[in-house]
């Protein structure tokens, strides 16, 4: 596709998509978040911000939506990350599917507010002592990195939504240049039913099989890389089920979009070993045991690339 009809298509998602509720609050939001943290010094030079997008977008397939196409992602990647990312000093945006895995919650349970607590009478509720070392962490950590303004989050459910929050971050980070990145992590939509060919209503199963053509989601890598925050640095995500194609893909991600690297990853093993791919090298990065993260080792790395980066701008 060449580049002025990628941007025609971008146009019309935009100016087509169901406008974005709240988006004021979130403007000022980011505004505040990037303010504050563009003041604050980080590790030899200013804080670094990074953007991690984390969880599947949803395409409706109505506009008042009962069903819809979803893309499979639990969101651990891009809340274990985040916890990385604010341990090596940096602040981070957190633009994540509503539901999906947080930052400091993945050693509690599923249902922490049933299954951490207990009544001790009528008038009193406490923590279980089985989980109460995982509860005083969570709250600790989450308190410390909210309350010293490091940590904003965004849910987004839909394509349109993730999109169009994405946008208004690449466009407030802009000014913070080479100190900020992008860790695009989350599962965006090839494929989407434009909102004014949607049906409006549940579409009705009395009329036989349904025939439905998607129209394809255009490459907003590339809008978000040249033209929103050219200045930054970006790390996206690739993930494939057969692994022969895996390497290939990431490559020509890399070299389309000018990332400054893809992390590869297979589904099944997506947990134990990511490829971080880069102009100059691919590397196998492991996590060290079974209780470790994967993305302890590539947060490093990550930050050390970035360092680079930096000090080259
Ligand atoms: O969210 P999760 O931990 O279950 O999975 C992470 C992931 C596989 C969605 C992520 O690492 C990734 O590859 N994201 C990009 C997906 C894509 O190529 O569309």
């Amino acid at each position: 596709m060449d580049a002025i009809s990628n941007v025609d298509e971008t146009t019309s998602f935009f100016d087509s998509a169901p406008l974005l509720k709240d988006a004021d609050n979130i403007s000022n939001k980011l505004t505040q978040f990037i303010d504050h943290n563009s003041f604050l010094s980080g590790s030899g030079g200013p804080r670094r911000v990074v953007c991690v997008t984390s969880g599947g977008t949803t395409v409706p397939l109505e506009q008042r939506c009962v069903r819809y196409i979803d893309n499979f992602s639990s969101g651990h990647r891009g809340a274990t990350s985040t916890e990385y990312f604010l341990k090596s000093g940096y602040s981070v945006v957190f633009l994540y599917r509503r539901g999906t895995c947080q930052p400091y919650c993945r050693a509690l349970p599923d249902d922490p507010l049933l299954e951490c607590f207990e009544f001790t009478d009528d008038f009193c509720i406490q923590v279980q002592e089985s989980h109460s070392e995982a509860v005083k962490r969570a709250i600790r950590e989450h308190h410390a990195t909210v309350s010293g303004g490091f940590l904003l989050k965004l849910p987004f459910t839909t394509i349109f939504e993730y999109l169009q929050i994405l946008r208004l971050i690449a466009t407030s980070m802009k000014i913070i240049g080479a100190n900020g990145m992008f860790y695009l992590a989350a599962a965006v939509s090839d494929f989407y039913v434009p909102w004014e060919s949607m049906a409006v209503h549940k579409i009705q199963s009395a009329s036989g099989p349904l025939d439905m053509r998607l129209a394809q989601v255009p490459k907003m890598l590339s809008i978000l890389r040249k033209e929103w925050a050219p200045t930054a640095f970006y790390v996206s995500f690739k993930l494939e089920t057969d692994k022969e194609i895996l390497l290939e893909k990431a490559d020509t991600s890399l070299k389309r979009y000018k990332m400054h690297a893809v992390v590869a990853n297979e589904l099944s093993t997506r947990k134990e070993l990511v490829i971080l791919v880069t102009n100059t090298a691919k590397v196998s990065v492991y996590r060290e045991n079974h209780n470790s993260d994967v993305e302890s080792p590539l947060i490093k790395l990550l930050v050390d690339k970035h360092s680079t980066f930096i000090n080259n701008t």
